[in-house]
Formats: C-alpha cells, structure tokens, sequence
C-alpha cells in the first residue's frame, strides 16, 4: 500500500524478547541503517521481557514495531504495531479468533492508524510458529500463490509475510507472489544469514526480515543491510 508507514521497508532486523542480546550487539543493530526492528518471536514472549527489550531499543532513533503475538505481551509505546493472521494455520484461534478477542478486550486501546494486518503464511512445517498454529506447510507453489492471493484481494490485507523462518526458502515462489500481489506488500523472512542470501531475498520481495542470524554471527547479520539496500527488487 503506498504511502503507508512501511511502505518504504526494505530491511527489518527481527528481535527475540526471549533471547540474549549484549549492549554492544543491540547498539551495532539499531545503528546499522536498518529499516525498522521488529520484536516478535513464537515462544518466550512477556509482556516483562518485550518492555525490557523496547526500553533499550528506545535508546535510538531507529522505529521500533512490535508484532504481537499473543494478548499477555501487548506492550504499550512502540511506533508500530503489526498483527499476524496465520493464513495456513490448521487452528481457527490462530486465523482470527484470537486477534478478535484482543479486539473485543483492548479494542479502545488499540492505535489503529499505526497497526496493520499480516497475512502469514508458514512455509517450514519445522519452524516454532508452523508448530504452535499448527501451520499446513506442504503445499504445492500454486496453492502458496493462491493464499497470497486470497489474502491480498479477498481479505485486502496489507502485507502478506512469508515466514521459512529457520530455513532459506523457495525464492522463485517469493518472486511469484510478489508479482501476484495487487496492493499486498511481500514481506520474506527465514534463514537470510549472508550477504548473497540476503540480495537474493531483496529482489524478490519489497520487504526482507533477518532474525537468527543476529544470534549466532553478527558481522554476517550487520551485512545484510548494505546487501538489501543495493539491491533492487526484481520480479
Ligand atoms: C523469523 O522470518 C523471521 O520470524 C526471520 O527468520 O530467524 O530464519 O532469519 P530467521
């Protein structure tokens, strides 16, 4: 959607409230010319520790969106908010049912102009989110493509998020979606843990997540912004 707050994404750090970050790592992240941080992950997640992570990261100038997962961990005070639909998930609750329910308990709350629906759909059955909404991953591309689809004119969901989270995905159906797309914004994200992986990702969708990586080799991760950011979506 243009002219929409993330609209102009390209490359988002992802940030685990649950998982140890050193001062100097959270520093190099915020100031790496990233997009956005986008604190979310699929266990672990309180409402003490996403306050704990949001207080640091509020150190930066860097915007700071919160994509929320469960009631409990709602924290008041990001920039942004965004709210996954788990498009292909087996449990209704993970589709709609609980989101409605925060609707219906926080619903005067919630700063709609600065939140946004994600259509997610889970492409690796092995990953913690595909296990908690009992995502169906196997599926052939032309099934993937029509989710995209469905969720991009039917539900006019304004950004569809294909999540390998884990594991490097099928980047020619990446490519199919976001040429499919109608007014959706294509967010990927899932095993990016080099530079080539990460042009690779960023001709193929608007938008491209690095998450694990960060973890485990932070100069590999700190890469990828320069890599996203030279690179022009091809589709
Ligand atoms: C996870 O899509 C993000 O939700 C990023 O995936 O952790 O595999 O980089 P990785």
């Amino acid at each position: 959607m243009d002219g929409a707050w993330y609209a102009s994404w390209r490359h988002l750090f992802k940030l685990d409230p649950d998982r140890e970050l050193s001062d100097e790592a959270l520093d190099a992240i915020c100031m790496s010319g990233t997009d956005a941080i986008m604190v979310g992950g699929s266990s672990g997640v309180t409402f003490d520790n996403t306050v704990e992570l949001l207080s640091r990261i509020r150190r930066y100038a860097v915007d700071c969106v919160l994509e929320v997962t469960s009631l409990e961990a709602a924290v008041p005070g990001f920039d942004y908010y965004f709210v996954p639909l788990v498009l292909n998930a087996e449990k209704a609750e993970w589709l709609i049912g609980r989101q409605s329910e925060a609707v219906r308990e926080f619903g005067q709350l919630i700063p709609w102009e600065i939140t946004a629906g994600e259509g997610y759909l889970i492409l690796n059955g092995e990953a913690t989110a595909a296990k908690v909404s009992g995502a169906r991953s196997d599926m052939t591309e032309d099934e993937a493509i029509a989710y995209v689809q469905a969720a991009d004119r039917l539900m006019r969901l304004p950004i569809v998020y294909i999540e390998y989270s884990g594991t490097f995905g099928d980047m020619s159906l990446v490519k199919r979606a976001t040429k499919s797309v109608s007014q959706a914004r294509i967010i990927y994200g899932g095993g990016i843990d080099s530079v080539e992986r990460a042009a690779e990702a960023a001709r193929a969708a608007h938008t491209v997540i690095v998450g694990n990586v960060i973890y485990s080799d932070l100069e590999s991760a700190l890469a990828t912004v320069q890599a996203v950011k030279e690179t022009s979506l091809v589709v």
